[in-house]
């Protein structure tokens, strides 16, 4: 995002900013030493996550249209009620493309050196026409030291059930997909956007990207690595509360025929997604579900190979 910005409220914890180039207002969150993150009020979504050495650890497209109700291209979005385009909403559901507000009920500030907001969405009447629903959506940004949290909660505040799926649309940034390598989806089945849907399992190792992959992988473990050989560093996902996991890299045919992005960006992003997709989730009335994400990036020699269950099964 821009540096352009107007400082319009200071929180103990957080800046609230309205940045002149989308003129959407952000929310900056700042860590230790250099790092940061930056939060939009439109989609709730995560636009910037940096490291303590200042450097940008998400990707975020050079041709990103801050527009609603266009989504944005890259960050961590939140795809709810909806993942993907199976229901009757537009794909990955309308959370993303509304306008949230910062929780006036709040949960009690983090501890441990952390920093964080609480942002809420509800429906409008016109939200309800389109999901008949009534539900409060909250997502808590936390920021600590190589760490980015995200908490999303749904609560049930209609006087009837509902079901949704979620998702957390993670785009990370790399230094050349071609050397990016994830772990901890071996021998997993899977559902491939890119075969109807279909089902399969997975038979290889690790994996590497040398075409579009666009799966969700179901039944997954909590911990996931994303090796960046060049970068010497891997983002390890630790999720709760989120069964599945979607990856996607749209490769060259699919990046040239997204208008929001560039053609030569999927060299340089992966999608890795905590989700909740192949059993959706179903709240009665009152009733609260609570998935949580965690991106921390640690150096490469310290993972890799070990989210390999086949290398895995060797060690106690
Ligand atoms: O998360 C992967 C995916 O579901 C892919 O199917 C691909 O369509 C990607 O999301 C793009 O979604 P978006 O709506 O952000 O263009």
């Amino acid at each position: 995002m821009s540096d352009h910005s107007e400082t319009t409220s200071v929180n103990p914890s957080f800046l609230i900013e309205k940045d002149s180039t989308s003129g959407f207002e952000k929310i900056k969150l700042f860590g230790p030493k250099r790092s940061s993150a930056e939060v939009l009020l439109y989609g709730g979504q995560v636009t910037s996550w940096k490291s303590e050495n200042g450097e940008e650890l998400l990707f975020m497209s050079s041709k990103a249209v801050f527009k609603p109700p266009k989504p944005v291209r890259g960050g961590i979005a939140i795809c709810f009620p909806q993942f993907g385009n199976l229901g009757s909403l537009e794909t990955h559901g309308f959370a993303r493309s509304r306008m949230w507000v910062i929780d006036p009920d709040p949960q009690p500030p983090p501890t441990n050196e952390m920093t964080a907001v609480d942002l809420l969405l509800k429906p409008t009447n016109e939200d309800m026409k389109i999901w008949p629903h009534n539900f409060e959506l909250r997502l808590r940004v936390t920021l600590g030291a190589g760490k980015l949290q995200l908490t999303s909660r749904v609560r049930n505040t209609d006087n009837k059930p509902f079901t949704f799926t979620l998702a957390l649309h993670t785009h990370l940034s790399v230094s050349d997909i071609s050397d990016v390598r994830v772990e901890g989806l071996e021998t997993l089945d899977y559902f491939d956007n890119l075969q109807d849907r279909q089902r399969f399992t997975d038979q290889g190792d690790s994996i590497t990207f040398d075409c579009e992959v666009d799966r969700i992988y179901l039944s997954t473990p909590q911990s996931l690595a994303v090796i960046d050989h060049e970068k010497k560093t891997t983002f390890v996902l630790r999720k709760t509360g989120f069964p599945d996991a979607a990856v996607w890299n749209p490769w060259i045919k699919k990046s040239k025929a997204l208008v929001d992005f560039g053609d030569d960006e999927y060299l340089r992003m992966v999608c890795i997604e905590a989700a909740a997709v192949e059993k959706p989730i179903a709240l009665k009335p009152g009733e609260e579900w609570t998935g949580r994400q965690e991106l921390e990036v640690v150096s490469s020699n310290y993972f890799s190979g070990q989210m390999d269950p086949v290398n895995l099964k060797g060690k106690s």
